[in-house]
């Protein structure tokens, strides 16, 4: 058996030339995560300290859960420890957040999270995710991060990948080299390897999207819903309908199984819900490592420029034949603002 700190390690032997930072910050986001999941595990029983609101609301005006202050806390705190890391933006966090000891000025490394996605569900007992995407600062090191270290396109990330604290929690990551999932082994404390070189099926049969908006998505969205339900033996449709209504959660199913999720834009949401930098590029990252794709409906993902930190936007994310699929109706019917 192999764990995720001997993965990480026996990775870093093979290029001998890098500096192993990263491979430490990959070590300080596994032990926040354990730590996290510690959490999560005792929720529903002391729900009056760390279940339930929090009484307040985050940069988007959503109210914080009390999890997702604590595990925004666990995992800035876990990143600034150990001095790879220059910065941090979160879905938790109004304005980056610059770490600014004197030698972390040096650090290479911003990283973006949603520490806790899908946080609503806490409550309920069902899977939420962290979710992170790892960047080489553009700035000069020595000189403070900026605002530019931050809005840079997907295809620069270096790292990406997710926690699900889920029946079993895992941990599943890449660093451009395939994606990898370990699983937690809680009476041994350690995540091990359990899915090596992760494949999305290119034809998938689940589709995943909130049904209950159907009236306000584009039309391309809706034709696609009809595909979906159509009877069709060679792609063998109609295909299954699963919604956790949890990002990580609903993601690595299909990314397992096979899949598309769409959050489309909508009257309510013109750009969508998702957030660009620290839900969509990350997923995005690791579906086309496992072979998949990641589009807006009209464009891929990862190249889109990012104009904002809380920028948000359409997703598309899945296994590839689905989600060219949705962008051929997508450009039939709906247009491209
Ligand atoms: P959050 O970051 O506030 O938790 O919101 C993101 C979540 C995703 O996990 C999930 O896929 C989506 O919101 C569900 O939204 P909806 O309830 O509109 O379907
Ligand atoms: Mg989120």
């Amino acid at each position: 058996m192999i764990t995720l700190g001997e993965y990480i390690i026996k990775n870093q032997a093979e290029y001998p030339s890098a500096s192993g930072e990263l491979s430490s910050l990959l070590s300080s986001i596994r032990r926040a995560a354990k730590v996290v999941n510690r959490e999560i595990n005792r929720a529903g029983l002391v729900t009056d300290i760390i279940g339930g609101s929090n009484g307040s609301e985050n940069v988007q005006g959503e109210t914080q859960q009390k999890l997702d202050v604590f595990a925004n806390d666990v995992f800035k705190a876990a990143l600034e420890a150990r001095g790879e890391v220059c910065g941090i933006a979160s879905e938790e966090e109004d304005h980056f957040v610059a770490f600014d000891d004197k030698s972390q000025c040096n650090a290479k490394y911003v990283v973006l999270m949603d520490p806790l996605d899908g946080s609503s569900n806490i409550d309920v007992n069902v899977s939420i995710g962290t979710i992170f995407s790892i960047y080489r600062r553009i700035s000069e090191p020595g000189q403070p991060v900026g605002i530019e270290d931050f809005l840079q396109p997907g295809v620069n990330q270096v790292a990406a990948g997710y926690v699900v604290y889920g029946s079993s929690t895992m941990l599943v990551y890449t660093t451009g080299n395939g994606v990898h999932g370990f699983t937690y082994d809680p009476t041994l404390g350690s995540f091990c390897l359990s899915h090596e070189n992760i494949r999305i099926p290119e034809q998938g049969t689940i589709y995943s999207i909130n049904e209950g908006n159907y009236i306000k998505f584009p039309e391309g969205v809706k034709k696609y819903l009809k595909f979906c339900q159509e009877k069709d033996a060679e792609t063998r449709r109609p295909y299954s309908s699963r919604y956790i209504g949890s990002l990580v959660s609903d993601f690595h199913r299909n990314m397992l199984k096979g899949g598309i999720y769409i959050y489309p834009s909508g009257t309510s949401n013109p750009k969508g819900k998702l957030r660009l930098l620290y839900e969509c590029n990350p997923l995005a990252f690791m579906a086309e490592q496992a072979g998949g794709k990641a589009t807006d409906g009209f464009r891929r993902i990862m190249e889109i420029k990012p104009t904002e930190l809380h920028q948000r936007t359409p997703y598309f994310v899945g296994s590839s034949k689905m989600v060219d699929k949705a962008g051929e109706l997508m450009a039939e019917y709906s247009s491209h603002e």
